[in-house]
């Protein structure tokens, strides 16, 4: 699974990036920083098992912090994207090829309204975002649908009367987009269209097929971010009133927070709600005053700086995805080499213990034969419905030959 942010230009999109995922890619007070996509590692952060087992563990996959387990995930940070962007605008389509891969799209909003429509820097306030996150939505539907609009005469003639062959045309036709047989069926049920009879479909009757099918594939997540500004308290107000889901977010501030700690300079955790300086002798003025104003005007204000609420929420809730830790000495909690918790995977909610031995390796799935929960001793069948925080053997044939 991966996340792709997008945006307009100069929303703060590398910014929230870097921070999530510590890298060092360009970020800029001028649209069109970002030109060819950067992929980087974040981190889901759920509370591990060892805590309630009170085990000490010795994570491989993953790490363990406190008793906060981080998940790797994959993120792509992407050129900025303008209106008519999807006519080749800007940075054209090529943009939103860099999306194809997304399962999940982090929207990253100026919320405190200090960067007009093109992404030019203007006066705190000035623009209002609500029309960015439509402007952002409008494209995305427009370069879809000339993707699927393409041969349509075609495809809809061939696929008269039979439903399937409609699905699979369209998986054809959108093939690389991470589009799966459930999310076209899903479109086709809420835009309320026959599928068996796309020739009688009119033009709009597609483009709600069409937006239906992004709102499913490729759900999406508002960080409304440079929340430290105080005009982004009166716009985030309102964009909450749409019932949207919204995340105030704060990326310099982690950015801030996260090279410090890495630093030595203070104690921080992603996703705290404070942090502790560790030695305050060897903090320069500068320092200790962007410290102060990251304490007053996020931390205090807003909790966190939402940045990792950010992530567990675009892998968690909108992909739901559970944490499943397999081991292979299920009395020990531990693999073959005595690593306790060594690995922890998400999977989708209604995964089953089949699922995760193949998702493990190809080989495992192939000779399983049954699991078994390491909490209980219980034996678990193939088709078993695999539960957050559950703790898996997988058994398997051995190996002939
Ligand atoms: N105040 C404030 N400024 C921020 C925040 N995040 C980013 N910025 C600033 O916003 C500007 C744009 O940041 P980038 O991360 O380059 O934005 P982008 O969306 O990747 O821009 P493009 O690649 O050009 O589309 C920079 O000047 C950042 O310092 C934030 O949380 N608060
Ligand atoms: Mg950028």
């Amino acid at each position: 699974m991966i996340a792709g942010i997008v945006g307009k230009p100069n929303t703060g999109k590398s910014t929230f990036f870097n921070s999530v995922t510590l890298q060092n890619v360009p970020m800029a007070n001028y649209p069109f920083t970002t030109v060819s996509p950067n992929f980087g590692v974040g981190y889901v952060k759920v509370e591990c098992v060892c805590k309630s087992l009170g085990l000490d563990d010795n994570p491989i996959n993953s790490t363990c912090i406190n008793g906060s387990r981080f998940i790797p995930v994959k993120l792509v940070d992407i050129a900025g994207l303008v209106r008519g962007a999807s006519e080749g605008r800007g940075l054209g389509n090529r943009f939103l090829d860099d999306l194809r891969q997304a399962d999940v799209l982090i929207h990253v909003v100026d919320a405190s309204g200090s960067v007009d429509e093109e992404g030019r820097q203007v006066a705190a306030g000035s623009h209002d975002p609500e029309s960015d996150i439509s402007l952002v939505e409008d494209e995305f539907d427009k370069w879809l649908l000339e993707i699927v609009r393409k041969d349509w005469g075609r495809t809809s003639r061939g696929a008269d009367g039979n439903l399937a062959r409609f699905v699979q045309a369209m998986l054809d036709r959108l093939s690389g987009l991470s589009i799966k047989i459930s999310h076209v069926q899903l479109a086709l049920q809420r835009a309320d269209l026959r599928g068996d009879k796309p020739a009688t479909w009119t033009s709009k009757d597609l483009e709600k097929f069409t937006r239906e099918l992004r709102k499913v594939s490729k759900p999406s997540i508002v960080a409304a971010n440079k929340a430290d500004l105080p005009q982004a308290r009166e716009i985030i107000r309102k964009l909450r009133s749409d019932g949207r889901k919204i995340i105030p977010t704060a990326s310099e501030a982690e950015l801030l927070l996260r090279r410090a700690a890495k630093m030595g300079v203070i104690e921080y955790i992603t996703g705290a709600t404070d942090f502790k300086i560790v030695d305050d002798s060897v903090l320069s003025d500068q320092q200790r005053a962007a410290l102060t104003i990251v304490r007053e005007r996020v931390l205090s204000v807003w909790n966190t700086t939402g940045t990792q609420e950010v992530i567990n929420s675009s892998f968690l809730e909108l992909l739901d995805q559970i944490a499943v830790y397999p081991v292979e000495d299920e009395t020990k909690f531990s693999d073959k080499k005595g690593n306790v918790l060594p690995d922890v995977y998400l999977v989708r909610q209604g995964s089953t213990t089949k699922d995760l031995a193949r998702l493990i390796h190809s080989d495992l799935g192939e000779s399983f034969l049954h699991a078994v929960d390491a909490r209980s001793g219980m034996r678990l069948g193939a088709d078993y419905v695999l539960q957050n925080k559950d703790i898996i053997k997988i058994v398997a044939a051995a190996r002939k030959g």
